[in-house]
């Protein structure tokens, strides 16, 4: 079972992590998602949870305390952490990442807002026995914050735990659009399906031959067709 917490100033923000799928997936045992608000771990009477920068500039940076505390909170000095720091700073999330997280026990993704987190939040877990500190990205933009960045995680990563996807077929399919080496998602062909006639525009005759050798074959065109383009943008 996967445990996943996620720590935010907008934990509303988080809310479709509760539906359909993931929702199901949870009522399932396979996964477990908690959602915190990073506001509960301030002690201040107007619960602080950024500060000036130091060295000057524009923008707040997070304080690292609540950080401290909200991790501290959730986990002990046994069990296996890792912990997911989004910024546009980080490694680009892919789907070999995916495969990797979806096999973890327990991730925290810790969803900064303003200019970031105090770097020494990173410095300290990540020097800390049981953790494993991974600082992601999932594209080359500067989002509001980190809340939209692990949800995209989430959803790459739990639909790779055997169950959560309700079709198995769908992902074995997958597994043959992604390269064994390096999991680079391979273009796939296109689809259709009915009516065969849409706005004047037909669907290829060779899918409605039922001759599924020259099926494959040309589907296998088509991707390689595809992926070729792809490279020339
Ligand atoms: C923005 C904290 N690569 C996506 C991404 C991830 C995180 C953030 N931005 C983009 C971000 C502001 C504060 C994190």
């Amino acid at each position: 079972m996967l445990q996943i917490d996620l720590i935010s100033i907008f934990p509303e923000y988080l809310a479709p992590l509760k539906l359909s799928l993931l929702g199901k997936a949870a009522d399932k045992g396979l996964l477990q998602i908690n959602i915190h608000d990073l506001r509960a771990q301030t002690t201040d009477v107007h619960h602080s949870v950024d500060d000036t920068p130091y060295g000057g500039g524009a923008g707040m940076v997070m304080s690292a305390e609540p950080w401290g505390s909200a991790i501290d909170q959730m986990t002990n000095d046994q069990d296996q952490v890792d912990l997911i720091i989004l910024t546009p700073a980080g490694k680009k999330f892919d789907q070999k990442m995916a495969g990797e997280f979806a096999i973890k026990k327990h991730l925290i993704f810790a969803c900064g807002r303003y200019e970031g987190i105090d770097a020494r939040v990173g410095e300290y877990y990540g020097a800390k026995k049981n953790f494993t500190l991974h600082e992601v990205s999932i594209g080359d933009y500067v989002l509001g914050g980190g809340e939209v960045a692990a949800m995209v995680i989430i959803e790459a990563t739990a639909r790779l735990i055997a169950g959560v996807i309700g079709n198995p077929d769908s992902l074995k399919e997958e597994s043959h659009s992604i390269s064994g080496n390096n999991q680079e998602l391979l273009v796939e062909y296109p689809n259709y399906t009915k009516p065969a006639m849409w706005r004047g525009l037909s669907v290829p005759e060779i899918l409605l031959s039922g001759n599924h050798g020259q099926i494959a074959k040309w589907r296998k065109a088509q991707a390689e067709r595809r992926t070729q383009q792809l490279k020339e943008e």
